[in-house]
Order: structure tokens, then sequence, then C-alpha cells
């Protein structure tokens, strides 16, 4: 009889996550997400585990978070999984970072593949590993002619070093006579940046209680809507993506009200 109900609270749950989609796809949903994925070293802490079994559990936590936003109709998830300051950590734990990618997609990439995932990176690939590099680029290809979401890693990035780099480009572009100051507008310069083809994020989320920005998409979230909680990245469940993405319809109900 215990495993009866048990079994009859389950199905509910699911069907109620179903519902939820559904309810959410009649309001217009963000068409890119950003994720700073933060508190896995204090989940592993408060457990008394290594640092590093909270990054394995993060990663678990970012494959629903992906199949839940394919689900919703999002078109970019844009993680924020290793920035350019992620290298002063013990070499332990970056080693393990490092790894991650292609335990990631050593477990998941069929399941990105079948159902029409697509796999991006934005960051410096110079300084990563051949290993971690040789499993992002074996995925991108394997997913480059899939349709939905676009799911883009952030490895090795830092906003500020994008943007310099971009500056340079119009420089040279500039000295070189290809682009006439004029030209120079804010369409123009974003599409020297990491995210060229990408519409700027709509939401951004940062978990942990965190409340800045850390280097991350200084230009691209000038006009995005910020959604910050305390909860842990590997406690972040489909639930709290749902509520985020429902206080983001509820704050653009109230704009396109005035
Ligand atoms: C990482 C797990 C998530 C929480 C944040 C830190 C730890 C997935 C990837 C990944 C990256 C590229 C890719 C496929 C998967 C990853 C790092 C850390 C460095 F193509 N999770 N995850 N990469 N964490």
């Amino acid at each position: 009889m215990l495993n009866k109900i048990k079994l009859w609270k389950n199905q509910n749950n699911s069907s109620t996550l179903r519902d939820k989609i559904e309810e959410i796809k009649k309001l217009p949903v963000p068409e890119h997400v950003a994720i700073i994925m933060d508190g896995n070293g204090r989940w592993a802490k408060k457990r008394a585990l290594p640092r590093v079994a909270g990054h394995y559990e993060g990663m678990k936590v970012v494959r629903k978070t992906t199949m839940l936003a394919n689900d919703l109709g999002i078109k970019v998830l844009t993680l924020y999984a290793f920035s350019t300051e992620n290298w002063k950590r013990p070499k332990n734990e970056v080693d393990y970072l490092m790894k991650l990618p292609e335990e990631f997609l050593g477990s998941y990439l069929p399941e990105l593949v079948a159902n029409n995932v697509q796999v991006k990176m934005m960051g410096y690939k110079d300084q990563l590993p051949d290993h971690t590099l040789r499993a992002i680029n074996n995925a991108m290809e394997q997913t480059k002619n899939n349709t939905g979401l676009v799911l883009n890693f952030a490895l090795n990035y830092g906003s500020r070093a994008e943007i310099l780099d971009a500056v340079k480009q119009v420089l040279n572009e500039y000295k070189s006579g290809i682009l006439k100051e004029t030209e120079i507008d804010e369409q123009r310069f974003s599409s020297y940046l990491m995210t060229a083809n990408f519409p700027d994020p709509d939401l951004l989320i940062r978990t942990s209680g965190e409340i800045r920005l850390s280097n991350f998409m200084l230009w691209q979230l000038a006009y995005s809507e910020f959604w910050f909680t305390d909860v842990l990245w590997p406690d972040f469940s489909e639930n709290h993506l749902i509520t985020a993405i429902e206080d983001y319809q509820k704050r653009q109900r109230r704009f396109g009200g005035i």
C-alpha cells in the first residue's frame, strides 16, 4: 500500500511538471537564458565532501537543466562552467574540472544528439588541455546540424578580455580601411563578441546567494532580467528554473502593461 501511494505521488508530481511546462509556454519564454552555476564547493563542504564532489553533482544538474530548457523551447542556454579566474584554484581541482567536459559528454552526448541539442563553447580555447578540447570539438561537430536548443558552455571565458579583443579587431579593421568610424554602432560591435550569432540573454540566473556578475557577459547583459537565489547549484531543480521563468514572465507582463 505504501508503495502504491509513493507511485501515485510520483506520477502526480511529474505530471505537475509537464503541466507547468505547458502553462509557461502560453506566455513568451526567454529566448536566451544565461546561468552562473555557483555554490558547488559550498554544497560539498556542507556534506564534508571534497569540492570536486560538488562539481560532479553540479554536472548532473547541467543535464537536467538542459533537458528542461529544451522542452520549454528556450533557444540558447549559456552556462558559466569555468572563468579565466578559475585557474587560480588548487591544481587538483582545476585538473578535475578540465575532465568534466569529457565526463559530461561521455555520459550525455547521445542523449543531446537524440534531443536535437546543439553544443557550443565560448571562451579562450588555446589554454585548455588537449583532451578537454578534443571532447568539446567532437561534440560540436556531432551536433552542428541540430536545430533545437543551443547549449553554450562558457569555458575559460572572461568578459573584459572578450570586449578588449573585440576593440582590437575593430581597430585593425578600421586601420586597414575595412570599417569606417560611422559604421561602428552597438549592433556591429556585438558581432565581434563571442556571442556574435546569439541574441542577448533575456534572463540571467545566479545561484548560491552571490549578487554580482563576476566578469560574465558584461556587454550582453545590459538589458537582461536578473534572478538570484540562495539555492546552491547542485540543489537547483527543474522547479527552480520554472519559478525563475514564471518570475521573468510576470516582470515582462508588468512592463507590457504600462
Ligand atoms: C563543469 C559542472 C557544473 C557546475 C559548475 C562547475 C563544474 C559541464 C561541463 C561541460 C563543459 C563543456 C562541454 C560539456 C560539458 C563542465 C566544467 C565544469 C569545466 F562541452 N559541467 N561542467 N565543464 N561543472
